[in-house]
């Protein structure tokens, strides 16, 4: 009998202390596990069962109020990368989120709504309200949707899925549906290239900012005999990291073999593709994650 067709409503949602202490829900449906923490509304683990994680998580992460985890599904808002004086990505990932709403739907699947509290770095912003509903069964479905709650100002910011995908060696993966796109290589000090290749492959430090890149990325990775699909809605770019060997020693929260079993690819609005959301406006970015047989 195939996984699908088990019992589609049966599922499990437990509350649970993560990691560090952090509140975490574990959810279990008919075809996957997922485990998403309060903090950054960080998903850090989505399994199919009988196949390998989709998502990279650090052994050396930090699991701790005010830091960012390092692996899993880092929500990027309201800016991408570094910004003099504040955090990097923004605080977004940072901050512990409200459970609005869980749902428990007919097919199976399970949904929850976070909200992210009011903060001092926010009241930086026009009045906002920001919600993410990750939605767990065959395939994880993410969606951050931001409302401008100002009646006058134009709310400007940046967002981003900055999710880590496990892969058995790096050496053995393949990235396709980039070619042809500019973009922004932070490796060369961010000058512009376009994309040349079918597939990219990585053999080096990669950190590429992918510009009005709006379709659906294959990450082939050849030794689990799998592809995972990105696709994704509302979102024009796409970046692609992996911090190879330097980088991984200077990172204290990932291990400096690491680089081998994990690749960013990352669903957003970044850079000139950044958001400016009109007063009483709402804009969403959504990605659905899943995976097959190579
Ligand atoms: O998305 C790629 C990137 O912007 C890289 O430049 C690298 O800094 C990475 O994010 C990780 O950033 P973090 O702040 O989590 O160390």
């Amino acid at each position: 009998m195939s996984p699908e067709s088990k019992n589609p409503v049966s599922a499990r949602i437990a509350f649970l202390a993560g990691r560090g202490d952090l509140p975490m829900l574990k959810i279990t449906t008919a075809w996957s596990t997922a485990e998403i923490y309060l903090h950054g509304a960080h998903v850090t683990n989505f399994t199919r069962h009988n196949e390998p994680p989709l998502l990279f998580l650090s052994q050396s992460s930090r699991f701790e109020a005010g830091q960012p985890i390092r692996g899993g599904i880092p929500v990027i808002f309201p800016w991408f990368g570094p910004r003099e004086g504040m955090v990097a990505h923004g605080f977004a990932r940072v901050k512990p989120w409200e459970i609005q709403e869980v749902v428990h739907a007919p097919d199976g699947s399970v949904s929850v709504r976070f909200r992210l509290p009011a903060s001092p770095e926010g009241a930086a912003y026009p009045p906002f309200l920001a919600e993410y509903v990750v939605t767990v069964s065959q395939s994880l479905q993410l969606e951050l949707i931001i409302t401008n709650k100002s009646t006058t100002a134009p709310l400007e910011y940046e967002d981003c899925f900055h999710t880590y995908f496990q892969v058995d060696d790096i050496a053995a993966v393949s990235i396709a549906g980039l070619k042809g796109l500019e973009y922004l290589d932070k490796v060369t000090g961010f000058s512009k290239k376009t994309e040349t290749d079918d597939a990219i492959r990585i053999s080096s430090e990669v950190d590429r900012v992918y510009l009005n890149a709006t379709g659906t990325v294959d990450i082939r990775d050849a030794r689990l005999g799998r592809v995972i699909r990105v696709e994704k809605e509302n979102s024009a770019s796409t970046v692609v990291w992996n911090p190879w060997i330097a980088k991984a020693q200077q990172m204290a929260d990932f291990g400096d073999d690491e680089y081998q079993k994990m690749v960013c690819v990352e669903s957003g609005n970044v850079n000139i593709n950044k958001r400016i959301l009109a007063p009483g406006k709402t804009a969403s970015l959504r990605t659905t994650l899943s995976s097959f047989v190579l």
